[in-house]
């Protein structure tokens, strides 16, 4: 049932596939040649691989044809073969996208109800994947980062105002560094690649001439500053404990992080205030 969201899969040791069905070489050969490169299989190992893949059931829809009602509770998640969709949220078109590409994992992920409408804008050939077999084998694995971050995510105030479309993309696109006390994680006067959000441990903020100004701790971020305004690195980012963070390239940062570009915007502390804080 629809309950709210949970990232977790459930681990059942004496679960057995409900749709597991060996496909036949001609299958196979167009599932290889299909979706075989897909980023759901990369991440894979080749038993996990094999299980999904006669687990996947064939279906073909026709044009115009409903896939997915916004609103429902989700039982499978889908991969296109062949031909192209649409995605509508209420009365707006908000994308399309084509062979190699999947969608309605959210609902399935997070226990949601749909969060889109999806129609098909021409016969198409899909491969679906019921809700047990993809929260057992996908969720771990190809979209382990969006389990791994989805804590974080949603404990970072900055980042109330994304969906949780929005959150999703976020995690695909983040990476975990841990650095040791006293590790230099960004240097003033640098430039400055990437957006840091902190996962545990402790950061000082210093600047020439000031020294410390600020320290940061779970939940904040650094490293906008340089991004927003393609600029040099404006303070100095140095551990005093062991400290994990998750960190967004710039090309990420500027494509992902939606509306809370704005509040990230908002907040520049090198920003004029008309009044001081502290
Ligand atoms: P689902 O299980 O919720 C509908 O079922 C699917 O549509 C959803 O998973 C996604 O796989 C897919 N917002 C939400 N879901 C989307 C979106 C989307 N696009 C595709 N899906 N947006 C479009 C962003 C380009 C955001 C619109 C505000």
């Amino acid at each position: 049932s629809v309950s709210g969201e949970t990232l977790h899969p459930n681990l059942f040791d004496d679960w057995v596939p409900e749709h597991y069905k060996e496909k036949s070489s001609e299958q196979l050969h167009r599932l290889e040649k299909s979706i075989g490169k897909n980023f759901l299989f990369n991440k894979l190992d080749a038993d996990s691989k094999r299980l999904v893949i006669n687990c996947l059931e064939e279906k073909h829809v026709a044009k115009d044809a409903i896939i997915i009602k916004q609103g429902e509770e989700g039982d499978y998640f889908y991969i296109v073969e062949n031909g192209t969709v649409e995605f509508y949220v209420g009365d707006h078109r908000v994308s399309t996208s084509g062979p190699g590409s999947s969608f309605g994992e959210l609902a399935l992920m997070y226990n949601n109800p749909r969060a889109a409408t999806v129609v098909a804008t021409s016969d198409c050939i899909l491969w679906a994947l019921d809700r047990l077999t993809f929260r057992k084998i996908l969720l771990g694995n190809s979209f382990k980062k969006r389990v791994m971050y989805d804590d974080l995510l949603k404990s970072i105030p900055v980042l109330k105002s994304l969906t949780t479309y929005e959150r999703s993309k976020l995690a695909d696109a983040l990476d975990t560094q841990i650095f040791e006390p006293g590790s230099t994680i960004i240097r003033e006067g640098e430039s400055g690649e990437n957006f840091y959000l902190i996962e545990y441990g402790e950061v000082e903020v210093s600047k020439k001439g000031e020294g410390v100004v600020n320290t940061l701790h779970k939940g904040d971020y650094f490293g906008e500053i340089a991004l927003l305004k393609d600029i040099p690195r404006q303070a100095t980012i140095r551990t005093t404990k062991r400290t994990k963070v998750a960190s967004l390239g710039k090309s990420g940062f500027e494509r992902l992080l939606g509306p809370a570009l704005d509040v990230l915007k908002l907040n520049d502390p090198t920003r004029k205030q008309p009044t001081e804080k502290k």
